[in-house]
């Protein structure tokens, strides 16, 4: 395919409740979405990177300006480009791996929709739907987190994640858990709030039956998350540690997880997910799909992602309602507790043009 223009729009969309983690708290998404247009179709990619480098160093106006200025003139200098050429073209540029993802996701959308194949299929899914979570965030008391987790369980979500901080653990699980009882899938998330002199209190976790710990620790601490693995029952899960097939690969041979949070944006893309997904099969490791409170957009993706074999725990792949009163795409709606794979040509869905240019708060279009 011959890349004629790229579209780098940004989206306001603001969340149906405020989101609190140990990281701050969000109460809008500041979206970039990234749109190809070939020779012989289109295709949208959604950035994930947060609106302020606090979960990860990428933020959504340095994605914007990588893409602008050095990712997106590499990939319209080149006389044709495919999928599996983008990573390699633009590996000189360190880093930027949400980045990278939005402009190789889009261009993966256009060529699976000129060859009309979908994404899931191209990935390699197993399954035409996926049992989903929920995420939920730091609540203001134990009651309001007992009454936001009953409306989730009411819905019918497939198992519970719970933010985590040092001073918000022990007490909103053993609650959550006392309320719900011991069959509800619990686990929670960290996002990396813990350190050697607060790692006691996870040990404390243990009794409550969970189906793993999140993060506990610094991205670049692999050594105490496998000190904690060797000490609780509980599994110890990577989020933020793993950016690559290698980076998995020497976390699980140094004990520091036994499971594996894939988001494509932190993986630079969905391609290296797959290999991460591999990887982790190869060695026995499970693996779930993440969120980064995308919209309809990466929602679509994520889900062709989560169809593959070794996601065999609910993903926090939740339904359009959980973040957007007002998705960009058609809204994906949870039956039974699970969301349907995608099914049409690329991702198989498109912003809705209405809705996509009431959000929209700039649009830049690039070109040779
Ligand atoms: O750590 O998994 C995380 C949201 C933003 C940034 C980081 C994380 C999250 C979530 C929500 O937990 C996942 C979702 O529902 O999209
Ligand atoms: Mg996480």
């Amino acid at each position: 395919m011959k890349l004629h223009a790229v579209e780098l729009r940004r989206i306001a969309m603001p969340l149906v409740r405020p989101f609190r983690t140990s990281f701050g708290v969000q109460t809008s998404r500041d979206v970039l979405l990234v749109r190809v247009v070939t020779d012989t179709s289109e295709g949208w990619g959604e950035c994930v990177a947060l609106a302020a480098p606090v979960y990860s160093s990428e933020y959504v106006e340095g994605a914007h300006a990588v893409l602008r200025d050095h990712l997106v003139p590499r990939l319209l200098a080149e006389p044709a480009v495919t999928a599996r050429a983008v990573a390699p073209r633009l590996a000189d540029v360190l880093g930027h791996r949400m980045a990278k993802a939005a402009l190789e996701t889009a261009v993966l959308d256009a060529e699976l929709r000129a060859h009309d194949m979908s994404l899931a299929t191209y990935l390699g899914a197993v399954r035409t739907e996926v049992e989903c979570g929920v995420s939920v965030g730091i609540a203001a008391s134990v009651d309001q987190l007992l009454a936001e987790v009953g409306g989730y369980v009411d819905q019918g979500y497939r198992r519970i994640k719970l933010k985590i901080e040092p001073g918000w653990d022990v007490e909103p699980v053993r609650a959550v858990r006392e309320s719900f009882g011991p069959r509800l899938r619990l686990q929670v998330d960290a996002n990396t709030a813990y350190d050697a002199a607060t790692s006691v209190r996870l040990e404390a976790l243990d009794e409550f039956g969970l189906l793993l710990i999140e993060q506990p620790f610094a991205e670049d601490d692999l050594h105490q998350h496998a000190v904690l693995a060797r000490r609780i029952g509980t599994p110890v899960c990577l989020d933020e540690s793993i950016t690559s097939a290698r980076a998995v690969a020497d976390a699980v041979r140094q004990g520091a997880c036994s499971i594996v949070n894939i988001k494509a944006g932190r993986m630079g893309g969905y391609l290296e997910s797959v290999r991460v997904h591999d990887v982790c099969e190869a060695l026995g490791v499970p693996v779930w799909c993440g969120g980064m409170l995308e919209t309809g957009i990466g929602r679509a993706a994520n889900l062709a992602l989560a169809a593959l074999p070794n996601f065999r725990l609910p993903g926090d792949t939740s339904a359009s309602d959980r973040y957007y009163a007002e998705d960009i795409t058609e809204p994906f709606v949870l039956r039974d507790g699970m969301l349907p794979v995608p099914t049409g040509p690329g991702m198989g869905v498109e912003p809705r043009p209405d809705v996509l240019s009431a959000l929209t708060a700039s649009v830049e279009t690039l070109q040779p």
